[in-house]
Order: C-alpha cells, then structure tokens, then sequence
C-alpha cells in the first residue's frame, strides 16, 4: 500500500474529494499553509493499494489546475524604502504536489 501526502489548491479540492470518493478511494483532508505564499492550501492523505496508485494519480491530475498569482518578496540589492525594497514575482502554483510513501501497515480497527 502507498500513501499519497498531496498538496492542492483550496480551488481544486472540492471537485477532486468528490472524483476519488465517487471512485470509491478514502480521503482525509487536512488545512495548510504554503511557506513560500503563506496562504491556505489543502493536503489530502489518500491510502491507495499499489495497483491503483496509476488511476489516482490521473484523478489528481484531472481535476488540479495550474494558476497564476503574482506575490513579492524582499529585493537584496534595494535601499531600505519600503517602496523600492520589494520586486513583485509571478508565480505559477499547482497543479499538486504529491509525496508517495510506502505503508508499512493499515489498520482500521
Ligand atoms: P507555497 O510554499 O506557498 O508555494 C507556492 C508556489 O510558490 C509554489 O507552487 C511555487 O511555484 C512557488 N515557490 C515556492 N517556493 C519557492 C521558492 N523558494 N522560490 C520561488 N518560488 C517558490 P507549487 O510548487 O505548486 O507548490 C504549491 C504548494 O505545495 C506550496 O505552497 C507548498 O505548500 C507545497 N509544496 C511544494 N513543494 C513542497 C515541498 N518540497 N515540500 C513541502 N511542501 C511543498
């Protein structure tokens, strides 16, 4: 067994719970936070037999999209003004970033 330690944007979530539960896959979905953008993501845990790890990886990219946002961060080689002390970047987040580890045991009791 394999579990998938996945990380999708809030906007996603909803549609791709409903995709894996309608495929019969059991979901737990926690809140988080991205260090880089420090705003809300969710991290799904989905416990996956081996064989099956293909078709949920499909679903996860099915139903996760890439957007763009624009954020800035703290220019170095800027004076000390506010103004001129951050650059705004783009940045492209998603679709999802998926840990894959094996299960060393499942127990539901
Ligand atoms: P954040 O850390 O808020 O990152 C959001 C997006 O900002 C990232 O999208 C990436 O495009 C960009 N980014 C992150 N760190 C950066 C850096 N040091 N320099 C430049 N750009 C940077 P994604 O790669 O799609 O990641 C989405 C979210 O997935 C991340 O949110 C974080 O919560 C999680 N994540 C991604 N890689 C991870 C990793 N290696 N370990 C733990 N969490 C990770």
């Amino acid at each position: 067994m394999k579990l998938l330690i996945s990380i999708v944007q809030d906007a996603d979530v909803n549609f791709l719970m409903d995709a894996l539960t309608e495929s019969g896959y059991r979901v737990t979905k926690l809140s988080t936070t991205g260090g880089f953008l420090k705003k809300g993501n969710t991290t799904l845990l989905i416990g996956v037999e081996e064989e099956k790890l293909d078709e949920v990886l499909s679903i996860i990219e099915a139903n996760c999209k890439k957007r763009n946002t624009t954020t800035t961060i703290i220019n170095p080689s800027a004076e000390s003004s506010l103004l001129t002390n951050t650059v705004p970047v783009d940045i492209s987040v998603g679709g999802a970033t998926i840990f894959i580890l094996d299960v060393d045991q499942y127990i539901r009791l």
